[in-house]
């Protein structure tokens, strides 16, 4: 597929939030307008922000699309949904979430979607998974390798190193 390619990162805490990051993966992959070229190893990272609630497993994904920015979001979002996520509080504890990180090197600011991700320079737990498959890729100057020197990484684990634990886990794109 020609088009896009954007960066997604994934992360939930509450319930079996690989299941769910997996069954997201796949479902975006189903679609004719996305295809995901690439999954990073998968995390277990401490909670960031906000650290009185549990441990998140968190990763990474390139997708290949012919979506627009805000409709690719606009998909994040309806998986999130249809997965009943669950949002408490800000960067409280989530089933699933599921970021629009980089769209090609484009920097866009509008009231519904930033990128590049405003926070993603500052993450560990955003910044080790994506240096799996992008560590080359320009974020505001900076390669992800370069900001991921300077990013706090303490506690965090590689939970699964191969790149295919998503598709290892069965889930059906159906439902
Ligand atoms: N997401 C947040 C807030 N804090 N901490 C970790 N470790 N992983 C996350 O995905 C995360 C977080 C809000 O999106
Ligand atoms: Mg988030
Ligand atoms: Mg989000």
């Amino acid at each position: 597929m020609d088009g896009h390619l954007a960066t997604l990162g994934l992360g939930g805490n509450i319930g079996d939030p690989v299941a769910l990051m997996a069954r997201a993966l796949v479902l975006l992959d189903a679609r004719a307008d996305c295809a995901v070229t690439d999954v990073s190893k998968l995390y277990r990272t401490p909670p960031w922000g906000k650290i009185d609630q549990a441990w998140f497993f968190n990763a990474c994904a390139a997708v290949r699309t012919t979506l627009s920015p805000d409709d690719l979001l606009d998909a994040c979002l309806s998986i999130e949904l249809q997965m009943k996520r669950e949002r408490v509080e800000r960067w409280g504890p989530r089933t699933i979430d599921i970021d629009v990180l980089t769209y090609d090197n484009r920097a866009q600011q509008s009231q519904t979607l930033e990128i590049p991700h405003p926070r993603m320079t500052e993450r560990g737990f955003v910044l080790k998974p994506l240096a799996d498959f992008a560590p080359d890729l320009a974020i505001a100057g900076r390669t992800v390798a370069d900001w991921l020197k300077d990013a706090d990484v303490t506690g965090i684990e590689i939970a699964d190193t191969c790149s295919h634990w998503w598709r290892n886990i069965s889930v059906t794109p159906s439902s």
